[in-house]
């Protein structure tokens, strides 16, 4: 059945915050408007238009139901999508390097960690995938495993001492041992771009503006949509997590992005164009990928997909958690 809605909308996009006109295409005798599922509290009502207010602390796509009758006493439901953008500018965040160190031209860097003081890197490309532990100094490998051909390794993250590497399109993860014994294998449903973990949560990306979160059995227990004030961020790739916001590279750019883990808020951005180093070929798939962060140092390392370097920054101008509220909320 093609039916004519009552209650219509203009656009779909807004800001939180905003006022969502939406507008009857025939005279309403009454209606009741549902928001995410919940009773709006302030509708403003003018001859033609009611107003809701976009309430959100999260961003992301959302759904108003408006239901009633007409004066011609028919009975209506619609249902509107809207897509909440973030209603903050994203701060710009500096860095200053504070030493460099090898990197293996030959690694193709998805994902970086450390853990318990030790660095680990998972590389990509069909056939050259491995899961390695890095002696941070000379850029020499520790220790290393292959994977099969036909896994394009992807992002890692180590929780209690389980590592976790995804694979791009094969939909099959590998979680590993310390010793890097194979423990488990397991499998999930987007592409496999990043990962990192916020206590025992593993977040992972797909190349969308969306992270997804997993038990350590990795069993999806949610989803987090990621906007700045402009629209969603696409192709959020290696990720690291520090105090309540996730630092992610976005692919193809050269920029890291600082996202807000409670709200999907692109709190701050980064352009990293200085740090390439001057033998990287920019034109072809070398892109800056790879943030570690060292709590010991409150320093990140960062690298690229091929790069022969390592960096040791410092960021400035990252937005903090107020440890006290954090506290307070638990
Ligand atoms: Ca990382």
């Amino acid at each position: 059945m093609h039916k004519i809605p009552v209650a219509v909308a203009a656009r779909s996009r807004f800001q939180i915050g905003d006022s969502i006109a939406i507008g009857f295409t025939q005279p309403v005798a009454q209606f009741n408007i549902k928001w995410n599922g919940a009773d709006v509290p302030g509708i403003e009502k003018t001859a033609d238009s009611v107003f809701v207010k976009a309430e959100s602390e999260k961003t992301g796509w959302k759904q108003i139901i408006i239901s009633g009758t007409t004066k011609s006493k028919e009975a209506f439901a619609d249902t509107l999508s809207v897509e909440l953008l973030s209603d903050i500018v994203p701060k710009e965040m500096t860095y200053s390097v504070l030493s460099s160190y090898p990197h293996q031209k030959t690694s193709f860097t998805e994902g970086l960690e450390f853990y318990k003081g030790e660095l680990y890197e998972s590389t990509g490309e069909n056939g050259k995938s491995l899961l390695l532990k890095i002696d941070l100094k000379t850029g020499a490998t520790l220790k290393s495993v292959p994977l099969a051909d036909q896994y394009f390794g992807e992002g890692l993250t180590i929780v209690n001492d389980k590592i976790y590497q995804l694979t791009w399109t094969t939909g099959v993860g590998f979680r590993y041992n310390m010793d890097f014994s194979l423990d488990k294998t397991f499998t999930y449903y987007t592409q496999g771009w990043g990962m990192t973990h916020r206590d025992s949560t593993i977040v992972a990306s797909d190349g969308s503006n969306k992270l997804y979160f997993y038990n350590t059995e990795f069993q999806k227990t949610g989803e987090l949509e990621v906007y700045d004030n402009k629209g969603p961020v696409l192709k959020i790739n290696e990720l690291e997590y520090v105090n309540g916001y996730v630092f992610a590279n976005i692919w193809e750019t050269d920029r890291i992005i600082q996202i807000d883990l409670a709200n999907g808020k692109v709190v701050g951005t980064m352009d990293m164009k200085k740090i390439i180093p001057a033998e990287v070929d920019q034109t072809g798939s070398s892109v800056l990928n790879g943030i570690a962060y060292q709590p010991l140092e409150n320093a990140f390392y960062i690298t690229g997909k091929n790069w022969p370097t390592l960096f040791k920054i410092k960021i400035s101008g990252a937005a903090q958690r107020d440890q006290k509220t954090l506290a307070s909320k638990n």
